[in-house]
């Protein structure tokens, strides 16, 4: 698999509503995309880095960087074997997840469209169907949150997950749980609370959560496992877990019974198959985690998605949840029943919108193995917001 080219781009979209979290509120996504040509067939990937370093240490401007200055240029020309020699060819490369997977994973969908076959099975999949969960920011009061989440029920989805934050938090899940006693329900803090903190998040318990997603600070899994040892409800961690060995200490050190995966915190597909078969082999239930993506980075998370280890519905909702408009097509739907359909053709299985996203674009970059000096700018790390 020869990388003839490689375009990376920001577009920009509006969220169809606003999103909060405990570390902050999202209106519209600066989003990059990431378009690879090998041996003339294109793969398209997605960073889901945020906006702000309030999620995990990236952001869209250091993947940005990350990318133009280290990724691109040591990868332009290079001979592949298969997307998954991807990560060792950028080992010199230290954290940097997301960028790492937005450039992984376009690799990953261009080795499935030449070889014929849906990204799900080229990734070892066995599922037809997925299921689906949402998440669901945090509101004004509780009453207004009951009423969200009656709607998102009536949708189908199979599992409702509630972001919390200290003060925004026990009489939220009181109403929800009060309001619908047999859902599958489950909290996300993003590290809002301490291990002194222990007693109040034990109070969780009695509302029969099917978990708690990372309560602690982002890059502790030592005190989860103090805190997963004083509370009942089963702690899920996110933020802690970058690679499969994260995974591994988490679950020697009994930190968590439930991993959450993303692709971009793990750095692409790769490492996300190597966290589940981790999870697998100690019987920790996964699911795959959302980052409010475009349809790009919903089509790959569908495809993971189907790795026997994902037990539990996912973050992965239809795309009408977000945008107005997907820059896919079809976009993302779910069944009555809570699942999305994995599609059957080749690569991530759903055609990119190309008029769509030039219309987002804000900034690009295009590096070519047949010019190996047209790249401009001289630096595009600047943003270059409209
Ligand atoms: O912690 O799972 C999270 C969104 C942004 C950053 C972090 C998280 C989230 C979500 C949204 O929970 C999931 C989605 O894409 O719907
Ligand atoms: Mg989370």
């Amino acid at each position: 698999m020869k990388i003839e080219s490689i375009t990376l781009r920001e577009i920009q979209m509006a969220l169809k509503a606003p999103f909060e979290t405990s570390f902050g509120v999202s209106h519209h996504r600066r989003i990059l995309l990431v378009e690879v040509v090998a041996d003339g067939a294109t793969g398209w990937g997605e960073v889901t880095a945020s906006e702000t370093p309030g999620y995990n240490s990236e952001t869209t401007d250091t993947a940005w960087h990350v990318i133009y200055d280290f990724i691109a240029p040591s990868l332009i020309g290079k001979n592949l074997a298969a997307a998954s020699e991807c990560g060792g060819m950028l080992a010199a490369i230290r954290g940097h997840e997301m960028a790492r997977s937005g450039v992984e994973n376009a690799l990953w969908d261009a080795e499935a469209r030449l070889k014929g076959v849906p990204l799900a099975k080229l990734l070892g999949g066995t599922l037809n169907e997925i299921a689906s969960g949402v998440s669901l920011g945090i509101r004004e009061n509780p009453q207004s949150l009951v009423r969200k989440v009656e709607e998102e029920l009536q949708c189908g989805y199979q599992r409702i997950k509630l972001k919390i934050k200290p003060g925004k938090d026990l009489d939220y899940v009181a109403a929800v749980r009060k309001a619908f006693p047999g859902i599958r329900l489950s909290v996300d803090a993003n590290s809002a609370y301490r291990l002194e903190d222990a007693a109040h998040v034990r109070k969780l318990d009695e509302f029969k959560l099917l978990m708690i997603e990372q309560p602690l600070n982002w890059d502790d899994i030592y005190a989860h496992s103090k805190l997963q040892s004083r509370i009942q409800s089963a702690i899920c961690l996110d933020e802690c877990i970058h690679n499969a060995r994260h995974a591994l200490t988490a679950i020697e050190l009994n930190a968590c019974r439930i991993i959450n995966i993303k692709l971009g915190r793990v750095g692409g597909h790769s490492e996300a198959r190597r966290v589940e078969q981790v999870c697998r082999t100690h019987s920790i239930p996964v699911w795959c985690g959302g980052m409010l993506e475009t349809g790009i980075g919903r089509a790959h998370n569908i495809a993971m998605s189907t790795l026997a280890g994902f037990t539990l519905p996912g973050d992965v909702s239809a795309s009408k949840r977000y945008w107005n408009e997907d820059i896919i097509e079809p976009e993302v739907e779910v069944t009555s029943r809570g699942t999305i359909h994995v599609p059957k053709t080749p690569g991530i299985g759903y055609s990119v919108k190309r008029d769509r996203i030039e219309q987002f674009t804000v900034r690009k970059n295009h590096w070519s193995d047949r010019r190996p000096f047209a790249q401009t700018p001289a630096s595009g790390t600047a943003a270059s917001a409209p």
